[in-house]
This record gives C-alpha cells, structure tokens and sequence, in this order.
C-alpha cells in the first residue's frame, strides 16, 4: 500500500467515525435523560400509591452502643474502633416472623430496612467485603435473607435502603462533609467504590426475591460528585423492573427515579431543614418519620410521639397524596422496644376501623388545611377533621355537588349546606368529636 493510499484510508476512517458519533452522541444523551418505566414499574407505582403506609426498619451493629445510627461520626470513632462492635452484635433474639407479623398488625404493606447504613456495614452476606453480618459477628446469619423469606410469606413487600455514603470504605475519596474522623489514608478511587455499590446492589436485586425498591441515602454528602446513578438506576431497572428507586438526596427527582422522599417533613414543608431545594414533583410520594427521634436504636431517647400524634401524621400525608414510612430501631438483640410496638398495635386499630378513607386513597380535593385534609376515592371525599374547635366548618365548594354527608363512624347524616357564592359547610355537633379523627364521607354526584 502507498503512503498516499493510506492516508486517504485513514482519512476516510476518521471521517466515519467523526459522523457515527455525530449519530450516536445526540442519540445516547436523549437515551440517558429520558427514562422510560416498564409497565411493571408503573404498576409498582400504583400498588405504592394505594399501600399509603410502611415500616422504616434502621438496624444496624450501632445498635448494641444504643446513640443510634450516626454514633460512629458523632463520637468520631476511629474504624479500628468501631470494627469492634459486630462481635458484640449477636441478635439472638431477633424473629422475622414477629417484626413482620407486627407490621402487618400495624396495617403497613411494606418494609424498608438498612442493608447497608453510613457505617458501610451490610446487614446481609455480601460477597464482595468481609464487612457483613455473616463475616463479622457471632450471629453469622444474613438478617435480610430470613426477612425477605418471610416478607414473601405474610405478603408484605421489602424495600432496601442502601447508604451511598460509606465512612469506612477507604475509596470513598475524596471524602464529602462527613466520615473525616473514620481515619482513613488520604487516596482512593472513587469509581471503585461506585462498582463496589453497584455490586452490592446486584446482590441485593438478585438473592432476596423480588424487591419493593431501592431507599437510597448520603448522596447529599457530596452533591457535587459524579454518582454515576444513571448507570446505578439502569442495572435496578434491569435486574427488577418492578423495583421502585427513590433517593433521600433533599433535590428534585433525578431521572429514573419513580418516587419522591421527604424526611422528616410533609412534602413542600421544611421545618427539619433537609428539604430546602425539593419541590413536590409528580411521582408517588413518601414521608419518613421516627417515634422518638432516633432512626438507630437509642434507649435514652424517650421523647415518643403519642399514638395520636402518629395517626395525624399518617392521616396528614395521605391528605398530602403521600405515603408515611414510620421508623423503628431494633435493640441489639433483635427486639423492637415495647414502647414502638404498643404505638404500632394501637395504629393498626385505628386503620382497622378506618384504614378505608386512607388506603387507596389520594390525596385532595382540597389542599391540606388547618383544620385537616381531605382523602378521596372514587365519588367519595373523606374530610378528616382532626384540628377544629367550633360547630361549623366552611370550606370551599366541592368540584361536584354533593350527594350525601355522613359521619364514617356511624353512617348517621351530617347536615350540610352548599353555597354558589360562600362555599361548603358542614355542621359537627359537640357530641359527634372524634378526639383523634372526626371524618365525614361526602358522596359526590360524579367522580
Ligand atoms: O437514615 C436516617 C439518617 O441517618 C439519615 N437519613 C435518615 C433516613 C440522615 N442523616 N442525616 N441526614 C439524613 C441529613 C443530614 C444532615 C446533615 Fe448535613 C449532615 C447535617 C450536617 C451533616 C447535609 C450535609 C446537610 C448539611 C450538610
């Protein structure tokens, strides 16, 4: 071949490859931006909107020093310290078939636990680090696998949080805001670590069964990082289509995500301070909350939310059209503490009588109120007046007339009055205040 014919050749591979990736570069940003659900996703998102309440599971080997989940920043312990705790953690106690049937008895459809927190430890046999359950304590037993088998059983469906901070894998460089004190060496690769996570990921969407989702937390740590979590989305999606993502990273959803967390705080609110940038999107919605206010077990924490106040919590976020997720922290030995499980068993009476203007329900058709908020299902709208001191009550005019207005306790008649110019008014009698939940079902003439 002459020189001459082989520049030309070159030439012209060179224009080739400048044109295919003309075609293919617009081609692969669109494929990366526009996330298509499956149809089994969809239907996911449904089941999830219709479910409206979840038991957040935080469990960890924090537990057995009892400061909850963040005891190894807070108290900046160093990892050879901190690596000491699985020995002590022996769960001896701990029975899938009693946190599962209490869920159940708490009227909850799901469950979200920690496979694997900021301390990097995975409650489950990993493969892929000695940092687990199995490798590292005298329980040797893979806590998530005998919880998944009995999730399935009892019907209840598992999601899996999953902490993209990790304050003791060393790539997990540069380090973000926290984890500074775990004393680890200055170097790292952090793509490694994104392959350990996605990998770790792999083994969680395929030996646990089918999965509700993914919970994931600590993006916040590093906002501005490369996550990669286009790539991350796409292997869940792949693995379990039906398998909702969400991520607590307190911004708008990031494409592939198919439903939207709010911490401690009802969507569009901010009084925790995590949810300063997030507006309320149009996926199914999720707010998580703790009984006292530790996520991680903390026997010293003894400020617990009351009963009611958990049933206006929940009844609040299905009138916000969003899910509760309502925390607990297991005692080392695998006990939930008797003052979470009495708030659960009392819930679930609760729901029991009146779970049917909560589940299945959406949210509206009025906006949340002072006095409380409305649920609807079909051509049925549940006020819930949890907040109101007087007899009368106005509010705007339903979007249909109303048909008949009952007290859902009893079916007996509440009288009305629909006004073109005023509005709709409802007329609750002393006697018929409910101390948690006055709810009036209103019968729409159309949907
Ligand atoms: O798993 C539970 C908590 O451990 C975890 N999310 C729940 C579900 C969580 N912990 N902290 N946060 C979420 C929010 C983090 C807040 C802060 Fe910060 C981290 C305050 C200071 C450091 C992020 C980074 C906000 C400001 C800087």
């Amino acid at each position: 071949m002459t020189s001459r014919l082989r520049f030309h050749r070159l030439f012209l591979s060179l224009i080739i490859i400048a044109m295919s990736s003309l075609i293919i570069a617009p081609a692969l940003s669109i494929a990366q931006s526009a996330y298509r659900p499956a149809s089994a996703n969809l239907e996911a998102r449904r089941w999830f909107q219709e479910a409206r309440f979840g038991l957040f599971i935080h469990w960890g080997v924090y537990s057995v020093l009892s400061k909850g989940e963040w005891v190894m920043n807070n108290d900046k312990m160093p990892i050879a310290d901190y690596e000491k705790l699985p020995a002590q953690f022996n769960p001896t106690e701990f029975d899938p078939v009693e946190w599962v049937s209490l869920a159940k008895a708490a009227g909850m459809k799901y469950i979200t636990i920690t496979s694997k927190h900021h301390d990097g430890f995975a409650m489950f046999d990993s493969k892929l680090t000695d940092w687990d359950i199995v490798d590292r304590t005298p329980y040797k037993k893979d806590v998530l696998k005998m919880l998944a088998d009995e999730c399935q059983k009892q019907g209840i469906k598992l999601f899996f949080y999953y902490s993209q901070l990790d304050w003791r894998h060393p790539d997990y460089f540069p380090r973000g805001r926290t984890g500074l004190t775990a004393g680890r060496g200055e170097s790292g690769e952090w793509f490694k670590y994104i392959d350990f996570m996605d990998g770790q990921l792999r083994e969680l969407l395929t030996n646990y069964g089918p999965i509700g989702g993914i919970w994931f937390d600590g993006m916040w740590d590093k906002p501005k990082a490369e996550w990669r979590v286009e790539q991350t989305y796409k292997l869940i999606h792949e693995l379990q289509p039906a398998a909702l993502v969400g991520s607590n990273h307190h911004i708008k959803p990031i494409p592939g995500e198919d439903f939207q967390m709010f911490e401690k705080d009802l969507p569009g609110h901010n009084t925790a301070g995590f949810n300063e940038q997030s507006e309320v999107g149009e996926l199914p919605l999720e707010t998580c909350e703790t009984i006292n206010n530790a996520w991680g077990y903390n026997a010293d924490d003894k400020k617990f939310k009351s009963t009611k106040d958990l049933i206006h919590y929940l009844v609040r976020a299905a009138g916000y059209n969003a899910n509760f997720l309502l925390n607990v922290g297991p005692m080392p030995n695998g006990k939930i503490q008797p003052e979470f499980v009495t708030r659960l068993k009392d819930i679930g009476q609760w729901l029991e009588k009146n779970g049917e203007t909560i589940y299945g329900t959406r949210g509206g058709p009025l906006t949340p109120r002072p006095w409380g908020v409305t649920t609807r299902k079909g051509n049925k709208v549940y006020l819930h007046i949890i907040n109101w001191p007087d007899s009368v009550l106005s509010m705007p005019k339903m979007p249909q007339k109303v048909k008949t207005a009952k007290f859902f306790k009893d079916g007996s008649k509440v009288e009305f009055l629909e006004h073109d110019k005023y509005g709709f008014f409802i007329r609750i009698p002393q006697t018929a205040v409910d101390e948690i939940d006055t709810i009036v079902v209103l019968e729409l003439a159309g949907q």
